[in-house]
């Protein structure tokens, strides 16, 4: 997987004098939707991720705040991409190493994902990954 076919998707929003109100059905994103779960409360400084999934896609969506995603692949081609608004979503494919940092004050960090969780899923080493084929 390569870091070029990595897309922020828009989430449709609907805003009225009220505020905004955006929904995700299926259609919104390319996988049948297994899980949902999300960060919080995440203390400054930190950084969570620091691996890859061998099957599994995520949307990523700062519901609050902000947070740097850091996105590798085994070419060896980095970005780093902010995620700021409730209205946008990095779509993670499989075999993509990442690492979020940099959180904001109250930022959430909302995930839908592909798969249940699966701890067999991960890859922690950042070496290992590099060499899976
Ligand atoms: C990812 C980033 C963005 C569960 O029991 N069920 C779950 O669905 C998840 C996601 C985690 N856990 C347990 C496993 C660990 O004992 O929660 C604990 C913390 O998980 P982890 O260290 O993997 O958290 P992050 O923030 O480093 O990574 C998580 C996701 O695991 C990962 O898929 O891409 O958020």
């Amino acid at each position: 997987m390569s870091i070029d076919t990595i897309t922020i998707i828009d989430i449709p929003k609907i805003t009225d004098v009220r505020g905004n109100l955006s929904v995700i059905e299926n259609d919104v994103v390319p996988f049948d939707i297994k899980r949902v779960y999300y960060l919080y409360d995440v203390p400054s400084g930190t950084h969570r991720g620091g691996h890859a999934h061998k099957t599994l896609q995520q949307l990523l969506i700062a519901i609050s705040g902000s947070f740097n995603v850091v996105l590798k692949d085994r070419n060896g081609q980095q970005k780093t991409i902010t995620l700021n608004k409730p209205n946008k979503g990095l779509l993670i494919p499989n075999m993509t190493w990442r690492e979020l940092e940099d959180f904001s004050s109250g930022a959430v960090c909302l995930v839908i994902a592909s798969e249940i969780y699966d701890k067999e899923d991960y890859i922690r080493d950042f070496n290992k990954f590099l060499l899976k084929r």
